[in-house]
């Protein structure tokens, strides 16, 4: 008995974990080997296949029979959704984001696919299954999906992204992103990651940004930018001068507002975003120019 209930408590333990594995706003379907969220902000096509991305899924394609089902449970009725389905890196030759070519069993809507004014380059899933193209700029909802990895496990920051590190100074957990990008799609990827641009919060904090840095260096990042540099999460709000963190605070109250000095300087045709030096001295910078940045994650955030 007391082996039987050991036994039952390591299945139910095993069940839980398979479906809590990847994130909390994500729901487990058995029958898709994997993990699926309806997105119901209408998103273009590029934009929502970016977030999936950034979520750590892939924007969803009905690529068989079940996964078209399950994709079908979430849409509500007479609404079109975005699939992964796309010939954006060539005409016609329609592909998922996973590389698959379109099922064959596919049913398309009336008068579907027809590429009107040669501008149709996305699927869309009506809520009763049929595909059709459509413009790739317009928005529409979408669903991401996740396949079920065992060997990914949640570690210490709550995230199956092992570029999260956890500092014990800080309680936070931290992501340095070398693939440049603008403060706005710098945003974004930390939010979809489930954190936020960092919030430099005290002095301590600031030498782990400094240590952070110093685990980059300019050498390890490819491209041509400013490797010196990285936003984090303040910003002027549109008001020209005055800035606040993405919390709303001043930087005083946040608790730390050491600029470089000569900084922040308004530079040539105005710097309006947040970021650090090396040193973690903050700086104001070019917001439409990309640069790497720092991500902030609290280790509690995407678990439930
Ligand atoms: C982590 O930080 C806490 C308080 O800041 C401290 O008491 C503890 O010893 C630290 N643990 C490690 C492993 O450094
Ligand atoms: C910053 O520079 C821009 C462009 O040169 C200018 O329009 C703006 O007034 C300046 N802002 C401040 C606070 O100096
Ligand atoms: C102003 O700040 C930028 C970085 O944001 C820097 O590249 C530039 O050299 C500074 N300009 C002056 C005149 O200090
Ligand atoms: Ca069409
Ligand atoms: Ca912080
Ligand atoms: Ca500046």
């Amino acid at each position: 008995m007391f082996l039987l209930s050991f036994f039952l408590l390591g299945i139910i333990v095993c069940v839980a974990s398979a479906d809590n594995s990847f994130r909390c706003d994500y729901t487990y379907d058995d029958d898709v080997n994997g993990y699926l969220k309806y997105q119901k902000i209408p998103a273009n096509w590029h934009d929502a296949r970016l977030r999936c991305h950034l979520e750590g899924a892939v924007l969803a394609s009905p690529t068989n029979f079940r996964m078209k089902n399950a994709m079908l449970r979430m849409t509500r009725a007479n609404v079109d959704i975005f699939t992964g389905y796309h010939a954006t890196f060539s005409k016609e030759d329609y592909h998922s984001v996973e590389g698959l070519p379109i099922d064959k069993y596919t049913q398309w809507a009336a008068g579907e696919p027809d590429n009107w004014d040669n501008n149709e380059d996305c699927l869309y899933m009506t809520s009763s299954g049929n595909l059709g193209d459509m413009d790739c700029k317009l928005t529409r909802p979408y669903i991401c999906y996740k396949k079920y990895n065992p060997n990914e496990r949640r570690n210490q920051c709550g995230t199956i992204d092992n570029d999260y590190h956890y500092y014990n100074s800080t309680g936070s957990c931290y992501k340095f992103h070398k693939v440049p990008r603008t403060w706005s799609r710098a945003y974004m990827a930390c939010t979809a990651e489930g954190g936020y641009l960092t919030i430099i919060n005290s002095k301590t904090e600031a030498k782990a940004i400094v240590e952070i840095f110093a685990q980059n260096p300019a050498i390890s990042m490819v491209g041509n930018f400013w490797k010196d540099v990285a936003y984090v999460g303040f910003n002027d709000w549109g008001e020209h001068g005055e800035y606040l963190t993405i919390e709303g605070q001043t930087l005083k109250e946040a608790g730390y507002d050491l600029f470089s000095p000569g900084e922040p300087n308004n530079s040539t045709t105005g710097e309006y975003c947040g970021s650090v030096y090396r040193t973690a001295l903050l700086n104001d910078l070019w917001c439409e120019n990309h640069y790497a940045f720092i991500c902030e994650k609290d280790p509690k955030s995407l678990v439930c």
